[in-house]
């Protein structure tokens, strides 16, 4: 948690950002995993942790946009708490500690949404994720469940959207933290891996050093050595020789902020030659996206150009034919990187993708696109000083799709299919890491990570 003065300043701004009306951010309730009493491990909204600052369930932050007035309701400690949990603060005193004075029993929220609807004041509430704060909300402001995510305030949105893009400097030390317990998950597998170990004991490995840190992972881990298959969360291969690691993994702190990295391996230790040229041109995809990402430029552009840089790479290899300009326009080379290029992260791993993906990576400057490959590019707008996102070009030779595009001709004048089936058994690769958008360019968050081919195998040595 930040010291109180600095969520009083957020929410002092998002009050003139929205004007007038009653704010509510609703905090999470518990999930039950099994039945009520086994929940699954406690995530706070993290708009509420932004402006409210408390990681505990069962709490809703609320403001008068009008008044000023703001006001944390939940259920404070009784003495059968204490007897199962311990003493702790109370809600009254946590509260307090976020600059808000009002702690209130939940049952008198409905009071106040009451008197704000006799006033004809606009409620202020977000999309929501979670069905159990869907029917709350829809109890609690007497509106159809099935109206909640019709019915939300836009400027609510936005202005959150807006506040939370722009990393402050006390967010940016956290996501570096963030990123290098995330970079010592990774420095750990490559010092571990061997020839006939499972994936999910790589994984118990380096998730072990999240927890050696009091985090948890920011998403389910990807490990795993058929890396073709973008999200695989099946760990029961067991790693041979001359196989590649996929590794796509994450800490998330105890204060919300999260890391994403990938990193792809050999298993011996020794990329082969094959692996290499492979590898090489997808570093080269990332050098290119590390260049051209900057203020000012949308990040549909920087995904673009790395585009290009595969589509010149596959045009050497004889992969692709034709003009490296009509392939990319055309999204042919989507064939080897049917996804994007990056998002945004912060407190949550794809930060604030709870708003819908293109609220938060799109705006009416940039649209999304439609096409195969390009569709998938979460974050397309121009890009800001402060944002933090993440540079994940990936190259993939994914048999189904080749498959498939082969008998259906398609772009056949720039395929060279014949080409293309000898790397069928590949596997594929992805390289990811973080960036703070800067003044004059951008930097990559966290310390010195190994990329190159000799610097990876000099660590797994
Ligand atoms: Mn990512």
């Amino acid at each position: 948690m930040f010291g109180k003065n600095i969520y009083i300043s957020r929410r002092e701004k998002m009050k003139k950002m929205v004007k007038n009306g009653l704010i509510i951010i609703m905090g999470n309730m518990e999930s039950p995993m099994s039945y009520k009493d086994n929940a699954y491990n406690f995530i706070q909204d993290s708009t509420f942790l932004y402006y409210f600052g408390i990681d505990s369930p069962d709490l809703i932050g609320v403001i008068d946009a009008d008044t000023g007035e703001e006001y944390i309701f939940g259920k404070e400690f009784t003495l059968d708490d204490i007897v199962w949990m311990g003493q702790q603060k109370t809600f009254k005193e946590r509260s307090e500690e976020v600059g808000i004075e009002r702690f209130k029993e939940k049952d008198e929220l409905l009071e106040l949404i009451e008197k704000t609807k006799k006033l004809n004041k606009k409620i202020h509430y977000t999309n929501q994720y979670r069905v159990e704060n869907t029917i709350f909300l829809s109890e609690l402001l007497g509106v159809d469940y099935k109206k909640i995510d019709l019915e939300f305030s836009e400027l609510l949105v936005k202005t959150i959207i807006k506040m939370r893009s722009i990393k402050s400097d006390e967010e940016i030390k956290e996501l570096e933290k963030a990123t290098d317990v995330t970079r010592e998950m990774h420095i750990e597998a490559m010092k571990n891996i061997e020839p006939g170990m499972k994936e999910y004991e790589l994984v118990a490995i380096l998730e072990s050093v999240a927890k050696r840190y009091n985090a948890t992972t920011s998403f389910h881990t990807i490990c795993t050595k058929n890396g073709q298959i973008l999200h695989n969360h099946c760990y029961e291969n067991e790693f041979k020789s001359g196989d590649m690691v996929l590794l796509d993994c994450g800490a998330r702190l105890k204060n919300g902020y999260c890391g994403d990295m990938t990193t792809v391996f050999p298993v011996s230790g020794k990329f082969t030659d094959e692996q290499k040229e492979i590898y090489r041109l997808l570093v080269a995809m990332f050098e290119k996206a590390e260049e051209c990402t900057k203020p000012g430029v949308t990040n549909r552009d920087v995904h673009l150009e790395v585009c290009k840089v595969l589509a010149n790479g596959m045009v050497k290899k004889g992969i692709l034919k034709g003009s490296v300009e009509k392939i990319v326009e055309a999204g042919a080379h989507a064939l080897f990187f049917p996804h994007g290029l990056g998002h945004m992260i912060g407190l949550d791993v794809h930060d604030m993708e709870n708003f819908g993906e293109n609220r938060v990576g799109y705006d009416e400057e940039t649209r999304r696109s439609t096409q195969f490959g390009l569709k998938s590019l979460r974050m397309g707008k121009k890009l800001e000083v402060g944002q933090v996102l993440t540079i994940e070009p990936g190259i993939y030779f994914i048999p189904e799709l080749i498959e498939k595009w082969k008998n259906l001709e398609l772009h056949k004048e720039f395929i060279n299919y014949e080409e293309v089936e000898k790397y069928k058994h590949f596997g594929g690769m992805r390289y990811e890491g973080d960036f703070l958008i800067t003044e004059n360019g951008s930097r990559r968050l966290g310390n010195k990570m190994p990329k190159y081919v000799d610097e990876i195998e000099s660590i797994m040595k």
